[in-house]
Parts: structure tokens; C-alpha cells; sequence
């Protein structure tokens, strides 16, 4: 497969295996999963034919680990990111002091008012780390980079989940957790340049610009 084909099933799948099962007349179960042999004949029957070999491809070289098979081989399903209504099954984890979400500026007014809400999701998205981060914002707009304080969020009854493929998961993140970093200009261009943004994700930085 080429780079292209694979980008395509694999925009394909999260369509299917997230958002629109019937988009390869499919069902999925309570967990979001579905038989593999399934999936193959009826990708096939919507005109985007997949060789077992071909989706193994896929799942193995997606950037973000966005397909997990279970442990048999046998089912398939996406590890997070759906509309559809699934229970994933995660158990509740303890998350890191700090985790990252990534947004755009327009939506920074209702965000303040409403915090973060997971919308179409079942969850809001949050990351360990901010370059990925920073790249899921610039989807939407002008990006803007938000720490939320998942430490105190946990302290104080929040429940958060972890997905195989390393998202943090969380019903709501309350206006008083989040903390702004506004990314424009240079500092912006630095920290596309320096993934591990030493300089303005420093907790004190964070903390010094509250949302709330
Ligand atoms: C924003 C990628 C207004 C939120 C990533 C985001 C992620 C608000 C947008 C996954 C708001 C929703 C998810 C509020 C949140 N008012 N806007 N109160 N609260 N928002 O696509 O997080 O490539 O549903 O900031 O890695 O962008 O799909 O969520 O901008 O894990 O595998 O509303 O997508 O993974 O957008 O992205 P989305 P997201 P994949």
C-alpha cells in the first residue's frame, strides 16, 4: 500500500468503526468491536475492498494507534474518538499532574463559560504531551493550547480514563481547571520547533494565566 491509500482506509475505518458503522454495513457491539472477516466483506461490499494483510498495515503503522485488535486477532475496533454510542470498558486510572487539550481560539469565550464539553464525543480528549496536541487545535481554527490541572481534578472526584492508544479521557473539565497559554507569533514557531516546550508549559506559566 502506498502512503495515500493507507491515510484513505484509514480515515475509511475511523469513519466506520467510530462514527458510521453502516457506512460498511456493519454493526458494532456494546464495546465498539466487530468479527474482522465482518469488516473485510463489507468494506468490500461498499466498493473499498481491504485485504486482511492491508488492514494489518494499517493498524500497525497508524501514528496514533487508533485500532486495536483483540487479543485473539479476531475483532477489531477503534480505541476511542466515537459518536456512536459504545462502552469502551477502560477502568479509572490516576492521571499526571498536568494534561494538555488543544483547541482554537474562537472557542475560547464559550470555554471559559462552559469549560470543556465533549460535544458529539463521549468524552473530552486530553494528551500527556502538547505537539500532538497542538496539531488537533489547528484542525479547528487558530490553535490554542489549554494545561488543564488534572491532578486537582482528580482530587477533587473527577474520573479519568486512559484508551489503549495513550488519550486521556474525561466527562467534563469544569472552567476553574483550565489554564491559557497563548501560542501566536514566535512563541508559537518555537514551540512548533521544540516538541517538548520547555519554556511555556512550565506549571508556573500555566498557573499564572487562569481561565476562571
Ligand atoms: C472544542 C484527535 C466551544 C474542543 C485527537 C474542540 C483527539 C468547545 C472541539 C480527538 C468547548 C471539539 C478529539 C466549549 C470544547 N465551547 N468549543 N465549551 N469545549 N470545545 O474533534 O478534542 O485524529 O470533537 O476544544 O487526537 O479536537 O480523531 O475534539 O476544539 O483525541 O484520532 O470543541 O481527535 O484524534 O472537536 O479531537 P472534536 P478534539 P483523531
Amino acid at each position: 500500500m502506498t502512503p495515500s491509500q493507507t491515510t484513505s482506509a484509514s480515515k475509511f475505518l475511523s469513519l466506520v468503526l467510530r462514527h458510521e458503522p453502516s457506512a460498511a454495513h456493519i454493526t458494532l457491539d456494546s464495546a465498539g468491536w466487530v468479527e474482522v472477516e465482518a469488516l473485510l466483506a463489507g468494506c468490500a461490499k461498499a466498493g473499498r475492498a481491504l485485504t486482511r494483510d492491508e488492514l494489518e498495515h494499517v493498524v500497525v503503522t497508524n501514528a496514533k494507534k487508533r485500532f486495536e485488535f483483540s487479543a485473539d486477532g479476531t475483532r477489531i475496533r477503534a480505541s476511542q474518538g466515537h459518536s456512536v454510542e459504545v462502552e469502551l470498558e477502560y477502568a479509572p486510572q490516576e492521571p499526571p499532574e498536568l494534561l494538555y487539550h488543544g483547541t482554537a481560539t474562537r472557542f475560547l469565550d464559550s470555554i471559559r463559560e462552559k469549560g470543556l464539553i465533549k460535544g458529539q464525543r463521549h468524552h473530552v480528549h486530553l494528551a500527556a504531551e502538547t505537539k500532538v496536541t497542538l496539531e488537533v487545535g489547528s484542525r479547528h481554527g487558530k490553535p490554542l493550547l489549554l494545561t488543564i490541572l488534572a491532578g486537582e481534578m482528580h482530587a477533587a472526584g473527577h474520573v479519568f480514563y486512559r484508551s489503549t492508544n495513550g488519550v486521556w479521557l474525561v466527562e467534563h473539565v469544569p472552567p476553574n481547571f483550565i489554564r491559557l497559554q497563548t501560542l501566536t507569533g514566535k512563541k508559537y514557531d518555537r514551540l512548533k520547533m521544540d516538541p517538548f516546550c520547555p519554556i511555556f508549559c512550565r506549571p508556573s506559566f500555566c498557573h499564572s494565566n487562569r481561565l476562571a
